[in-house]
């Protein structure tokens, strides 16, 4: 028997950790059942959370640090109730929690110490020479695993066994039940684009899109088979030539599940959106509609050519034209990628506001082998985008997520904040949202304040009034200042 492991993971905090199905391992394993091996599944990743203690690279950071999943005991307490496999294969995501796949590996390790372990997934991929230094794997297959593994496992047991002539679905009946209540799924792999801070065509090389009769069968699959009715699209690239690929599927996705609903929660390409691929996201039932922008002046920094204002304002203008409320348009914003300005981002996060659709902050997370990546000598522990420095500290991204969500709760409730003019969203604007910083020239503070320039100029000279800002030897005024100290 093979046995397929997704290990538990240590981090400081992550949402719904225990709600992700690895389809990987899934994919890897659902490709050796076809090709006539018995397999099991063992997922260590339950909806457990504890407190444990952090490696020692991470001893002198902040905040607590869980143990998300199984613990030590209960994790080889679960493996000893498996009758030793021929192989263990072991999938790993994020790279900067490797020091939880080297644990599971030590720990699988105790308990069955003459099975081979190999080890696949993100973390593998991205830094295979680290993960064959570290993780204690006896192999380390690096990218797409379904081929790989098969030839491995033969070479190691003897066998024979060919690959399937098409792949499998991944093996969705491996999960345990809890983790069933929706389907992940993968229309293409992949993206057409390279940001400079991403790892896409790292893990795929490229863009790659599956057979529309094949999304369709997979969708009836789930659909039927195992009445799921929540569809997780996280596709990088999903509506890449959308009139002969997502059209074509959503078309019959639609007629033939009246009853699913689908999800877009890896950000949507902006310049991608049709009147017509967003009319039949509607009908698929997405909600919230999820974007990819960035702060807007760093985007081209990053090779994302295609985000600007204009443009994000026609994508919102078009998403309101096929059905789509402003307040269900989630915006997702990097925040701290190395090139990024304070200004550039709260500039960003205004323009979402003002359009009125919910501005998402993400920690910018470095990602070796990224044209971004410049930390080759850090442990891969402290790139963990919840320790990451930059733009906004790790206290000030936690008040500012606070406060934008609060604003666009007001405005969900109809309260708009942002552009509103009765008296009483007047004031709760003028409480809520400090105004731009206003500057004034020596000529228009006379003005402003009816005095002759000269006697603006005497008072500077005299020290009474203080330039908050000189360009040369052109002095400014910030005008709030100037109207809470009237100098005259
Ligand atoms: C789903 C997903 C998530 C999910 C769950 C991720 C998880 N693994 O826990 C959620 C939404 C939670 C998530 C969150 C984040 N994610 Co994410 N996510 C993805 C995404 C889109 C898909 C992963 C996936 O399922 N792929 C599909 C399967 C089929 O591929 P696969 O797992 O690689 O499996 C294949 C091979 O690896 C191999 N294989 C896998 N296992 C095994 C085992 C064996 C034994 C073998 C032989 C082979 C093998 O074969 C498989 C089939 O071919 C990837 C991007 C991508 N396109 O891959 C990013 C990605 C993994 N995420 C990334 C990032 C940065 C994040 C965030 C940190 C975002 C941020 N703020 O910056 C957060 C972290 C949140 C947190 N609180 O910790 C980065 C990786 C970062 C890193 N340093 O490792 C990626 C690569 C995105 C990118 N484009 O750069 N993410
Ligand atoms: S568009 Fe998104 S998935 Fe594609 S390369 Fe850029 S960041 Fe990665």
């Amino acid at each position: 028997m093979i046995l397929g492991i997704n290990p538990f993971f240590d981090d400081y905090y992550c949402y719904h950790a225990y709600k992700y199905q690895p389809i990987g391992i899934l994919s890897v394993l659902a490709t050796l059942r076809s090709a006539g091996y018995e397999v099991g599944f063992l997922d260590a990743l339950t909806n457990r959370r504890q407190q444990t203690r952090k490696p020692k690279e991470l001893e002198n950071t902040e905040g607590g640090y869980y143990r998300y999943g199984l613990g030590d005991k209960a994790f080889q307490q679960a493996l000893m109730k498996y009758t030793e496999p021929q192989v263990i294969l072991m999938t790993s995501s994020m790279t900067f929690r490797w020091h939880s796949v080297r644990d599971a590996i030590a720990l699988t390790k105790e308990v069955f110490p003459d099975v081979p372990v190999v080890l696949g997934g993100i973390y593998a991929t991205l830094t295979y020479e680290h993960a064959l230094q570290h993780s204690g794997a006896d192999f380390v297959v690096q990218g797409p695993g379904e081929a790989k593994a098969l030839s491995l496992i033969n070479e190691l047991t003897g066998n024979k066994r060919q690959m399937p002539e098409t792949l499998p679905f991944w093996a969705f009946d491996l999960l345990p039940p809890e983790k069933r209540n929706f389907a992940m799924l993968l229309t293409s792999y992949g993206c057409t684009r390279n940001c400079a801070h991403c790892a896409s065509r790292l893990l795929y090389g490229g863009y790659k899109r599956r057979d529309v009769d094949e999304v369709i069968e997979e969708i009836d699959d789930r659909y039927h088979r195992h009445s799921v009715r929540e569809f997780h699209l996280y596709n990088d690239d999903l509506l890449e030539d959308s009139p002969n690929h997502f059209e074509l599927w959503a078309k019959e996705a639609i007629r033939r599940f009246p009853k699913a609903r689908f999800h877009v929660p890896n950000a949507l390409l902006i310049d991608q959106l049709t009147l017509r691929n967003a009319e039949l996201m509607k009908e698929l039932k997405v909600k919230p509609i999820v974007l990819g922008v960035d702060a807007v002046h760093e985007a081209e920094l990053l090779g994302r050519w295609w985000i600007s204002y204009r443009a994000i304002k026609d994508t919102v203008s078009l998403l309101e034209k096929a059905g789509f409320k402003r307040y269900d348009i989630k915006v997702y914003v990097h925040v701290s990628h190395p090139t990024q300005t304070l200004r550039s981002l709260l500039e960003t996060i205004r323009f979402l506001l003002e359009l009125g659709v919910r501005p998402a902050l993400n920690r910018f997370t470095p990602i070796p082998g990224t044209r971004l990546f410049e930390h080759q000598d850090t442990d891969l522990a402290l790139l963990n985008n919840k320790l990451y420095p930059g733009t906004v500290s790790r206290k000030d991204f936690g008040k500012l997520k606070a406060f934008i969500d609060a604003i666009h709760f007001l405005q969900k409730g109809g309260l708009d904040l942002i552009s509103g003019t009765d008296e009483f969203t007047e004031t709760a604007r003028s409480i809520l949202i400090p105004k731009r910083k206003e500057y004034l020239t020596t000529t228009q503070v006379a003005r402003y304040l009816g005095v002759d320039p000269s006697t603006v100029r005497r008072h500077i000279k005299q020290g009474k009034l203080i330039p908050a800002k000189r360009v040369g030897n052109r002095a400014y005024f910030d005008k709030s200042q100037i109207e809470k100290e009237l100098p005259f």
